[in-house]
C-alpha cells in the first residue's frame, strides 16, 4: 500500500514554530520556545481546518443501505384489477380478490433476481390497506380475499424472513379515499397506520414516502417531522426515502437513470417532498451538506400497477443489465418494480427477466483479471484501500495479458465520496493511451468500453475533494449473454 503525507499549510506552521524555537536557548527561551511550538502547533490545526473540507459521510445503516444495490417494488393495490394506475378512492373492496396469491412466489423470485429487500405498496394512493388497519374499513378486512382474514403485509414479510431479504413499506400520505384527508387530523390516522405497519411486522429496513399530490390534497400540510420521528423511534434501522431524505432520495426520474455525475451529497435545506427539482436531485451536489443517496425507482414495464396488455412489453434482461449500469454503475442503488397480477402471482415472463439478468451480472462479474499483487483492490472490503492525492497516479497490472471491457471502481464511502473526475490508460508497447475519462465513483463506478488488451492499466486521480480511498478496482470481461438479441 503506498502512504502519503501530503506536506499541507498545516506541516509547514507546525515548521515555522520549530524554526523560530530553534533560536531561543536560555531557560527563558525554552519557555518561549514552548510557546513558540504551541502556538505552531495551534496554527497548523487551524491550517488543517481550514485546508480539508469537512465532506458528509454516512451511517452505517445509510453504507448498508447503498451495499444491498438491487432491490425491489411490489405494486399491488385496487388498481391491479381496475387496470388502472391511480386509483380515486372509491374502488370497492370487493373487486380485490387475487385468487392464488403467494408471497412466496413473489420473494423467490426476487431472490432469484439477486434482489435484497422487497418493499410492498401497502397503502397507494387510493387509499385501499393490504393490511387489516384498524382505522379505516378500505382495507383488505372487507375484501373476498381468505374471506377478509387475509394480511398481505404480513405474508410478504414473513416470505422476505424465510428468503433472508429485507423489507419495506410505502404508505402513500396522498389517500384519494379517507375522509379526513385535507385536514390536520389526517396526520393523525396516518401516523397510527404507521405505527401499525412499524410495530407488527418485524424488521422494517426502508420506509417509503411519496411526494405525489393530487386535487384533494389543497389543505393537506404532511407532518412529515413528525412521521420521520415515529420511524426513527419504532425502526432505527429503517432508511427513510422521500424527494430529498432525510436517509436516501430520489433519484429525479422514473426512466432508471442515474447522473452520468451522481453525488451523494446533498443540500437538502428548502427542498420537500414533492418539492425539489429532478435535475438537483439526478446529480446530486458535491459541496452538499448531508450524505442522501440517490434511490433509482423503475419499473419492469411500463407501468407501476400490471395491466394484461403489458404482459408483453416487460423489459428484457439485457435491458435490466443496462439499468443496474445506469444506477448502481453510477453511485445509486437500485429500486426495480416488479407488479404482481390479478390472481396474486408475478408473471412468468417478469420472473425469467428477473434470473437471466442476475444470470448475466453473475457471469460478467466473476473473475477480475487484476493481479492478485493488488489485494486491497481485489478484496471485498472498503477499509482495505489504497489512499490517492489529486493529481498522482497507480499503475494497475493485469494477471496476464487478456481482453477485457468493464471497470469497476469503488471508493471507501464511509469515510465520505472524494473523486470528482479521473482517467484511465492502457499500456501498448511502449506508451500509454487514455479510454475512460470519468467523474464520480463513490460507492460503485461501472465502466463500459470497446474490449482492450493490454497487460497494464495505469488510473490517475484529476480532481477530488479530498484524498482518495480507493477501496475498489475491477476488471471484467461482459458475458455475452450481455448484448441484446435484437
Ligand atoms: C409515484 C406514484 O404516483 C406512482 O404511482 C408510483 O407509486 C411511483 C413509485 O411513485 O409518485
Amino acid at each position: 500500500m503506498l502512504h502519503h503525507k501530503p506536506y499541507t499549510k498545516a506541516y509547514a506552521f507546525q515548521d515555522l514554530g520549530v524554526f523560530l524555537g530553534g533560536y531561543l536557548t536560555s531557560n527563558f527561551q525554552i519557555i518561549m520556545k514552548r510557546q513558540l511550538l504551541t502556538l505552531g502547533f495551534a496554527l497548523a490545526c487551524i491550517a488543517t481546518q481550514a485546508q480539508t473540507p469537512t465532506l458528509p459521510k454516512p451511517t452505517a445503516t445509510q453504507v448498508a443501505w447503498q451495499q444491498l444495490e438491487t432491490t425491489a417494488f411490489l405494486h399491488f393495490t385496487v388498481n391491479t384489477f381496475t387496470d388502472k394506475e391511480w386509483g380515486d378512492g372509491s374502488e370497492s373492496p370487493s373487486i380485490f380478490n387475487p385468487t392464488q396469491l403467494d408471497a412466496r412466489q413473489w420473494v423467490k423470485a426476487l431472490k432469484a433476481g439477486g434482489f435484497k429487500m422487497a418493499i410492498l405498496t401497502a397503502k397507494h394512493h387510493d387509499g385501499f390497506c393490504l393490511w387489516p388497519s384498524k382505522y379505516t374499513e378500505h382495507s383488505v378486512k372487507n375484501s373476498p380475499y381468505k374471506n377478509g382474514k387475509g394480511d398481505i403485509v404480513k405474508e410478504v414479510a414473513q416470505a422476505c424472513k424465510e428468503f433472508g431479504l429485507k423489507f419495506g413499506v410505502y404508505l402513500s400520505p396522498w389517500d384519494r379515499h379517507e375522509a379526513s384527508y385535507g385536514t390536520d387530523s389526517y396526520n393523525t390516522y396516518y401516523k397510527n397506520q404507521l405505527k401499525e405497519l412499524l410495530t407488527n411486522y418485524g424488521e422494517i429496513s426502508e420506509v417509503w414516502f411519496d411526494g405525489a399530490k393530487g386535487e384533494n390534497a389543497k389543505n393537506m400540510e404532511y407532518d412529515f417531522k413528525g412521521f420521520w420521528q415515529l420511524v426513527k423511534t419504532l425502526q432505527p434501522k429503517a432508511v427513510i426515502f422521500s424527494d430529498a431524505g432525510p436517509d436516501v432520495r430520489w433519484v429525479g426520474n422514473e426512466e432508471g437513470s442515474a447522473g452520468e455525475s451522481c453525488w451523494a451529497s446533498l443540500n437538502p435545506v428548502g427542498l420537500a417532498p414533492g418539492h425539489a427539482d429532478p435535475k438537483y436531485l439526478n446529480t446530486g451536489d458535491e459541496k452538499g451538506q448531508a450524505w442522501i443517496p440517490a434511490e433509482t425507482d423503475v419499473s419492469i414495464r411500463p407501468g407501476w400497477f400490471w395491466h394484461e396488455k403489458e404482459n408483453t412489453k416487460v423489459r428484457t434482461p439485457q435491458n435490466l443489465v443496462n439499468l443496474y449500469y445506469q444506477s448502481v454503475g453510477r453511485n445509486s442503488l437500485l429500486l426495480l418494480n416488479i407488479p404482481p397480477n390479478n390472481k396474486g402471482l408475478l408473471e412468468v415472463q417478469d420472473v425469467a427477466a428477473l434470473q437471466q439478468f442476475r444470470a448475466i451480472l453473475n457471469e460478467t462479474f466473476a473473475k477480475n483479471l487484476i493481479h492478485p499483487a493488488h489485494k486491497k483492490l481485489s478484496d471485498k472490503a472498503l477499509n482495505t484501500f489504497i489512499p490517492l492525492k489529486e493529481k498522482e497516479s497507480i499503475e494497475i497490472a493485469l494477471k496476464q495479458e487478456s481482453t477485457f471491457d468493464r471497470i469497476l471502481l469503488q471508493e471507501n464511502i464511509q469515510t465520505g465520496q472524494r473523486i470528482k473526475s479521473f482517467v484511465i490508460e492502457y499500456w501498448d508497447k511502449d506508451s500509454w493511451h487514455p479510454f475512460v475519462n470519468s467523474t464520480t465513483v463513490g460507492h460503485k463506478r461501472l465502466l463500459r468500453f470497446a474490449p482492450i488488451k493490454t497487460t497494464k492499466l495505469r488510473l490517475t486521480i484529476q480532481e477530488a475533494l479530498a484524498p482518495v480511498e480507493l477501496a475498489t478496482f475491477g476488471i471484467y470481461k461482459a458475458s455475452a449473454k450481455e448484448i441484446e438479441q435484437k
